[in-house]
């Protein structure tokens, strides 16, 4: 059984050569994207077993991917080269993602990732870890995408663990479906990450983590990041046979955040390390990889939070999507320290 499976399109990045408005870099450096498929190579830099799923255009950037992502040692054999559709790309500007001055622009709207469904894929592989990774990214992709998403995030017996990251995109959504489509995905998963200010933006929920708790109280993991302060977790008290795994692993005499009295209570809050920010892009997969990496190893939940951070912090501080994580041992005793 391999660990964690992460689903989702992966991009050729195009990283600016300087700082600067998209209309003046007169230069780009190759590299790759794709928040699933990061996912995926942070957790296998941190020693786990991974396959990603995707398609990808028969194509030279195609092949890139494949090599590159291949090379972090994930399993690669489940993507799918399309004759027809190409592979995405996309370019950025320097800089913080938040900042109004960050720029992205997509070339991905018919894509050969935009042509997955739940007919396309291989769901006995998708399904074949203890963790499914998934994202909002997908769900804005293409209508096929999106039903592929629910039937992922559908109840089914035996299903792995399904840990979603919210990943709201706004440039990404169409007409079609909006962000409310997201809270409802996000519903079915066991592990969801979501940023303070992104359950702001997306679904105008104001009022801190305990807000977004309140309006997501089903998931057994509820993880809310709260940028360069922190970020805490909340967990559901009375935890099923098989997702109690995800809130069990850390059975630290952790209290069990009640779900619904009117204001829950975190069940652990770590804060994120200071370090000199290179570009946030990817830090929200590391720490979906630090702390799912924990949660495999049984980790406490203060201690999986740790880990996110820690793995964060190494992104932060790279200017691409990926960066090696701190090792093991190492990352480890950290994680034990004491907070300040
Ligand atoms: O989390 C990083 C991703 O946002 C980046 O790699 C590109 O997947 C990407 C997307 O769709 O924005």
């Amino acid at each position: 059984v391999v660990d964690v499976v992460a689903l989702g399109e992966s991009m050729v990045t195009f990283l600016p050569s300087r700082p600067g408005r998209l209309a003046d870099v007169p230069a780009f450096h190759r590299s790759i994207g794709g928040a699933e498929s990061n996912v995926a190579c942070a957790l296998a830099a941190a020693g786990h077993t991974t396959r990603w799923v995707s398609r990808v255009g028969a194509d030279g950037f195609g092949d890139h991917l494949v090599e590159a992502i291949g090379a972090y040692g994930v399993d690669v054999s489940y993507v799918r080269r399309d004759p027809a559709r190409p592979t995405g790309v996309y370019f950025r500007t320097a800089g913080d993602r938040a900042g109004d001055t960050h720029e992205v622009a997509y070339y991905r709207a018919g894509s050969a990732a935009s042509a997955m469904s739940p007919a396309g894929v291989d769901l006995d592989a998708v399904r074949a870890g203890r963790v499914l990774h998934l994202s909002g990214i997908t769900a804005a992709l293409s209508p096929g995408c999106l039903d592929l998403l629910r039937e992922l995030t559908a109840p089914r017996p035996g299903r792995p663990l399904i840990s979603f990251d919210v990943n709201h995109r706004p440039g990404l959504w169409g007409e079609a479906y909006g962000p409310e489509v997201l809270l409802d995905l996000a519903r079915g998963a066991d592990i969801v990450f979501v940023g303070e200010d992104e359950a702001e933006e997306a679904w105008g929920i104001t009022g801190g983590p305990a807000a977004v708790r309140r309006a997501l109280p089903e998931p057994e993991v509820l993880v809310v990041k709260q940028g360069g302060s922190g970020a805490v977790a909340f967990l559901r008290p009375a935890a099923g046979d098989r997702a109690a795994g995800a809130a069990r692993a850390g059975a630290d005499g952790t209290p069990q955040s009640p779900g619904c009295e009117t204001t829950p209570r975190p069940a652990a809050t770590a804060p994120a390390l200071k370090v000199d920010v290179v570009a946030t892009t990817g830090a929200g997969d590391a720490f979906a990889a630090g702390f799912l990496s924990a949660t495999l190893r049984g980790l406490p939940l203060t201690a999986r939070l740790r880990h996110g951070h820690l793995a964060a912090a190494a992104t932060l501080t790279a200017p691409g999507d990926l960066a090696a994580p701190p090792p093991r041992p190492l990352a480890d005793r950290l994680a034990a320290l004491d907070d300040p």
